[in-house]
């Protein structure tokens, strides 16, 4: 079981991107768990996805709170019993601090053999994002495999190139893609690996 965590700020995009993914990764017939982790959180409709032909297995987390692994862990647990997926998406809530989950998953579950971060900045409120959460932002880029600097279709290209490079100083390690999740561009770089 491949674990998928999207992070990123409140309304970077996660659940637009989300949608996506599961879209391609059932294409390739692979088995989707989707674990949200905002309670009453309606970003995600089941019924729209079965209409679109998707064997995407949705579960509403409830009350998985990052902080409390136990949670989340038990969580991984009963999607793991109910559903053998072959990948889990987890959208964290957009003030999570996804090192904490990381470690976490990686401490006290090892049922999960990759896992892929992905950051999700919103290219349209970098800038101020930036200047107001800093540490909050730096955080969330840091511990990424991926950077997706979303909502591309919005903003002039000379300020996307900055930010990639801004996100690059922050996180060298990162592969860090330009996407606007909305109109579904440059996500086959984006999920190159994952495919
Ligand atoms: N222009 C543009 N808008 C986008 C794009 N991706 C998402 N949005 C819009 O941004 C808003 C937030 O998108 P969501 O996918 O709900 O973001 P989120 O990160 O899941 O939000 P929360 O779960 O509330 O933190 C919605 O109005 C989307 O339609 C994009 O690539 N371009
Ligand atoms: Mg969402």
């Amino acid at each position: 079981m491949k674990l998928l965590i999207l992070s990123g700020f409140l309304g970077s995009g996660k659940t637009t991107l989300l949608l996506h993914i599961a879209k391609k990764l059932s294409l390739s017939s692979k088995r989707i768990a989707i674990i949200e982790n905002e309670i009453g959180e309606i970003g995600i409709d089941g019924d729209y996805l079965n209409l679109e032909g998707l064997q995407v297995q949705e579960l509403f987390g409830g009350c998985i709170c990052c902080t409390l692994s136990v949670g989340l862990i038990e969580t991984l647990e009963n999607v793991e019993k109910l559903y053998q997926p072959d990948v889990v998406i987890l959208e964290a809530t957009g003030v999570a601090r996804p090192g904490d989950i990381l470690k976490n998953v990686r401490r006290y579950y090892k049922a999960v053999k990759d896992i892929y971060a992905i950051n999700v900045v919103d290219a349209t409120r970098y800038d101020m994002l930036m200047d107001i959460m800093t540490p909050l932002m730096t955080g969330q880029i840091g511990m990424a495999n991926i950077v997706a600097v979303n909502k591309i279709d919005s903003v002039e290209s000379e300020k996307v190139d900055k930010i990639v490079l801004d996100i690059g100083a922050i996180n060298p390690q990162a592969k860090v893609v330009a996407v606007s999740a909305e109109d579904g561009i440059n996500m086959n770089l984006l999920l190159d690996d994952l495919l």
